[in-house]
């Protein structure tokens, strides 16, 4: 079934991107065809446009679930680079979104979880920019603490909203002042990221704009032209979600056990939202972000600004639906772990360009940076990988370190530190007595195989073991972090469902 369930979904993907076959990397013969290389050419602006939550996997072009349609994400994968392999050094909101604009681990820049304020000093990538002459604008989601939107250093534009706002009629801080509104806040934030590029810069200098989407985060809200579209559609489970001593063999104890949880499919979010439900409201969510990103790239076209602006689509963090018997993102399996990344700008980007480096989070703050002719502060653990876009070849990372860390109020997850290659995945966990876990990716892409007690592999797990404690020991990362006991409590067991 494993093998089955992979190459069906390779036919698929190729089936889907065979429709405009003309321009893709691996179709060798029609490689003759392509435009004139723009590489080492650089894009004059930079538009970052991250969602919250989505997992890497839902996009219309690799046809699972069937039924969703993303029409402008399939768009900028024909057009421009799909990046295959991204992923996060810590899956969680707060984590990630500061990793991504310091380039820099959550062990090294102190958010190690969503109630943590950034640390006062800690610089961000578009504070460069500034000092570089450049036009900044963060609009969205800021989500690093949970008490204020004041704006932040490095944005000549701010418009954000408190911890994890609403999906309607929200009010957002605009450069220091509450203003409310009314609306869905995907096509709100969308509209002020338009009108910024419109009438908000200055024209005569490079911009950047980071547009931050609350969507797809639960509780899921769809905009009120998407609620119902996916209501009778057909759900597919994953296979790996049923409760049966098969899905659980050679898996971790906690594993199972937080299938009784906050996260977990049998007491899902304290038994708010019942798992169709909760499927089908985040596809139709998510397609509010879908129509974000199409909006912006039509203005950039029509405005002339598509070959100077390098346009990258990024989710902060994965998202299990029903893997394992989980939901939620924290643990380091793949649904947690990668994330969709895409990259846009004709002027530069091959149409049809597949890039399967293990590029991060921590490349975003190097890789704009690099745009803008910047040097790559010693500060930031993430390289820049403008050139793998450009259609170069350089040396990259062949492995992706991960890390996260237990939380009281979510204690059903461990602290975790992982290595990804582009083959294995080895997954240690720490504080708490359980069985750690190695997956050989290639043979075995669901997570089910765990090798950790295979003896041809023991070498190999002594090396990424040593490989681990190596990147945590060279990047300031042996200390776990204590925080103060913060935020609410989602700690629970469903009684009823505790075996006696
Ligand atoms: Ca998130």
């Amino acid at each position: 079934m494993k093998e089955s369930y992979k190459t069906t979904n390779r036919r698929e993907f190729l089936k889907t991107l065979s429709l405009t076959a003309a321009a893709l990397p691996f179709a060798v013969e029609s490689a003759a065809a392509q435009p004139k290389s723009n590489a080492g050419k650089k894009p004059k602006n930079v538009i970052f446009i991250l969602s919250d939550d989505h997992r890497y996997d839902f996009m219309g072009f690799l046809n699972k679930p069937k039924f969703l349609e993303t029409p402008n994400m399939d768009r900028l994968v024909r057009e421009g680079a799909y990046i295959k392999y991204a992923t996060v050094t810590t899956s969680l909101c707060s984590p990630s979104r500061a990793s991504i604009l310091t380039g820099q681990y959550a062990h090294k820049h102190g958010v190690v979880d969503n109630n943590t304020r950034v640390p006062e000093g800690t610089r961000f990538f578009p504070q460069d920019l500034q000092k570089a002459g450049w036009q900044t604008a963060f609009i969205g989601k800021w989500h690093m603490g949970h008490a204020s939107d004041e704006p932040r250093p490095g944005f000549d534009k701010w418009i954000s909203f408190r911890g994890q706002g609403v999906y309607y009629n929200p009010t957002f801080n605009i450069d220091g002042r509450q203003v409310k509104h009314e609306g869905y806040v995907s096509d709100l934030l969308t509209d002020y990221a338009l009108d910024w590029i419109e009438n908000g810069r200055k024209r005569d200098k490079p911009f950047m704009l980071y547009l931050s989407h609350k969507a797809v985060h639960a509780m899921f809200e769809p905009a009120k032209r998407h609620l119902g579209k996916y209501q009778n559609v057909q759900i597919k489970y994953p296979q790996n979600m049923a409760d049966t001593e098969e899905n659980y063999k050679g898996k971790p104890r906690w594993v199972r056990e937080q299938r009784n949880s906050w996260h977990g499919v049998d007491y899902m979010y304290h038994g708010q939202m019942g798992f169709d439900t909760f499927y089908r409201r985040y596809c139709e969510t998510l397609l509010s972000v879908d129509d974000s990103i199409g909006r912006i790239i039509n203005y950039l076209e029509d405005n002339h600004l598509a070959e100077d602006t390098l346009v990258m689509y990024m989710g902060d963090n994965g998202f299990v639906l029903g893997e394992h018997g989980l939901i939620d993102k924290r643990h380091v399996y793949e649904e947690s772990m990668r994330v969709p990344f895409l990259a846009w700008c004709p002027g530069m980007i091959k149409p049809g360009t597949v890039i399967e480096e293990l590029v991060q989070n921590i490349d975003i703050a190097p890789t704009i940076l690099d745009v803008a002719g910047l040097e790559i502060p010693n500060r930031m653990d993430g390289k820049s990988f403008l050139p793998i876009l450009q259609g170069k070849k350089i040396p990259w990372r062949d492995a992706a370190f991960y890390e996260y860390y237990w939380e009281r109020n979510f204690p059903q997850t461990p602290t975790t530190h992982g290595v990804r290659t582009d083959r294995y995945k080895y997954i240690h966990y720490h504080g708490i007595w359980d069985i750690d876990e190695l997956y050989d990716l290639k043979e075995d892409s669901r997570e089910m195989n765990n090798l950790i007690d295979s003896p041809e592999h023991q070498k190999l797990i002594k090396q990424l073991n040593d490989r681990m404690f190596d990147w945590l020991e060279k990047t300031d990362g042996m200390l776990i972090p204590l925080r103060r006991d913060s935020g609410t409590q989602q700690d629970k067991r469903n009684p009823d469902k505790i075996k006696k």
